[in-house]
């Protein structure tokens, strides 16, 4: 009976942390000349609680942060970082290309497609999420945004 109740609690734990879920995980491959790039996928929110994003961080690389992309009144494409990103609860929020990114800075070594890196997202809460996201060739990333807009 013991050991039964280890194991509900352990799982109620992993529970806790499988609130959040990734679809379509992708980072960039970019040309060994270029150390930084960005990750995009879409974050479910499974959970019953509003969750607030307030930073990201990877081993992959010195520094990553969430990003936005923004037009200017002149019409120039500029990006900036958000400080927190709220997925509500039953919800999703969407990083793509054009929009909110997790920008990565700093690269350790040129990312292969084929590889992997973890990002560890973290809530106001200091809750941390840590998920693989698959390398791909900047190709195989935007065939994988357009694939998920035509199924929307
Ligand atoms: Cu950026």
């Amino acid at each position: 009976m013991r050991n039964l109740l280890i194991c509900l609690s352990l799982f109620c734990s992993f529970n806790a942390v499988a609130e959040l879920t990734l679809e379509s995980p992708r980072v960039r491959a970019m040309p060994p000349s270029v150390s930084n790039t960005a990750a995009f996928f879409t974050i479910h929110n499974s959970g019953k609680q509003d969750i607030r994003l307030t930073s990201v961080s990877t081993s992959a690389a010195t520094k990553s942060e969430f990003h936005q992309h923004s037009m200017s009144d002149l019409g120039v494409m500029s990006m900036s970082q958000v400080h927190f990103i709220d997925v509500k609860a039953g919800q999703s929020f969407e990083f793509k290309s054009g929009g909110h990114h997790i920008m990565i800075m700093g690269l350790n070594k040129p990312l292969r497609p084929g590889g992997h890196i973890q990002l560890i997202l973290q809530d106001n809460n200091k809750t941390q999420y840590p998920f693989e996201v698959p390398v791909m060739s900047i190709m195989a990333a935007q065939k994988m945004e357009k694939n998920e807009h035509t199924h929307h």
